[in-house]
């Protein structure tokens, strides 16, 4: 490939923050990508930029990349020594999409047959409905997000979750008074309800769409138990109902009975904690893990989860993510590929997801920065 134009410059994400867009023009044509932002980072997430998003983005634009040799997946480790030590985590990212996008085109492939040309199977979506926590405003549920996972083809599920995610509204209409049909970050629905009202809006819209569709959803929560974890406590909105580490624990394994997909219930650093919850679905690292496979070992090994978040630019190296998906796969451990709450329209998660076979990928239910990574899941599917 001949690098004829490689550019950065900052844009906005879907919360209006800054982040970073890569152009890249080879004698194939140019491509752009783009990195997200996260609200509820884990401490041991890499950092975003290395001092600033400026400063990641002059250093781009004074690089000159001319001669790279860049043929297959495993040549990212390329971009990698020449550009990790000088930028963050999210222009490291950026900068590999827009590889990966230019060497499929050269090779008449799509980004997904580069990581796996015999990927086959199509990703659940866990969907985010109704959200709390950081990422969304007033009085709010504890929770960070309420999810439904319909067990049904790709295509079938998103319009499931879209159906329910209307549900989701006329029912809020009707059992919270102060609901004012306003959306979060994510598009997940704002409501004045609490953590335990909401679940059981989840679990009535759950079997309405069970009755309409006939198939099998599960549902999801996202605690993101550091967000409101401070010196051994969980400082719940009632100060009434704030919690030391033990009972934490006894609450959410009361919780979990209903509850498939439980993402980090307790603060970022509990790995035994974790492994003490009762539960015959998934037990979710996001922050516990932060795409980090020394922190994913840890983890495996204290037996603290059975299923891992995966956010490229937590760790900003689609190499550190190829041998995390190694290790799940040795070690069964369950993959969901995530967006970030601040997002952009480059649609690549899809096709990581895919061609690295996760069992799960996690978005919004509708709306920008959303709708672009579930319809290239739609289109890909469409196409097998
Ligand atoms: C999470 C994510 C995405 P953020 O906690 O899983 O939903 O949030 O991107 O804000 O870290
Ligand atoms: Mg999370």
């Amino acid at each position: 490939m001949k690098v004829i134009k490689f550019n950065a410059r900052a844009i906005r994400d879907t919360r209006e923050d800054s982040t970073i867009e890569i152009s890249l023009k080879t004698n194939f044509g140019e491509f752009v990508s783009s990195a997200p932002n996260g609200k509820s980072r884990g401490k041991s997430e890499a950092k975003p930029w290395k001092e600033s998003l400026k400063e990641d983005v002059e250093f781009v634009n004074n690089y000159f990349i001319e001669g790279i040799i860049f043929k297959k997946f495993e040549d990212l480790e390329t971009l990698e020594d020449i550009f990790s030590s000088n930028v963050g985590a999210n222009t490291m990212i950026a900068i590999e999409y827009v590889f990966l996008k230019a060497l499929a085109k050269e090779q008449g492939k799509e980004v997904w047959e580069l990581i796996n040309s015999r990927a086959s199977k199509l990703p659940y979506p866990v969907g985010n409905a109704i959200g709390g926590g950081k990422h969304s405003e007033g009085k709010k549920p504890d929770f960070q997000e309420f999810h439904f996972i319909p067990i049904t083809n790709f295509s079938e599920a998103v319009e499931i979750n879209k159906r329910a995610w209307e549900n989701c509204k006329e029912i809020l209409k009707n059992v919270d008074a102060n609901f004012k049909e306003k959306t979060n970050d994510e598009n997940a629905w704002q409501t004045s309800l609490g953590n335990e009202q909401v679940l059981e809006v989840m679990k009535n819209v759950r079997d309405n769409m069970k009755d309409e569709f006939g198939v099998k959803i599960h549902l999801g929560i996202d605690v993101a138990g550091s967000s409101f974890y401070n010196r051994g406590k969980y400082n719940y909105q009632n100060p009434k109902n704030n919690l030391i580490k033990k009972d934490q624990i006894k609450l959410i394994n009361k919780i979990v009975k209903d509850i498939f997909y439980l993402e980090d219930p307790l603060e970022e650093n509990d790995f035994i904690g974790f492994s003490k919850l009762q539960s015959n679905g998934l037990i979710v690292g996001d922050d516990l893990t932060t795409t980090n496979l020394e922190r994913l070992k840890i983890a495996h090994l204290k037996k603290s989860i059975n299923a891992i978040i995966i956010k490229p630019n937590q760790i900003g190296s689609l190499i550190e993510v190829e041998k995390i998906v190694d290790y799940c796969k040795k070690n069964k451990i369950k993959m969901i590929f995530s967006h970030r709450s601040g997002e952009t329209s480059d649609s690549i998660l899809a096709d990581l997801c895919f061609g690295f076979q996760g069992e799960f990928i996690k978005t919004g239910i509708k709306g920008k920065g959303r709708d672009e990574k579930l319809n290239r899941l739609i289109e890909i599917e469409r196409r097998l």
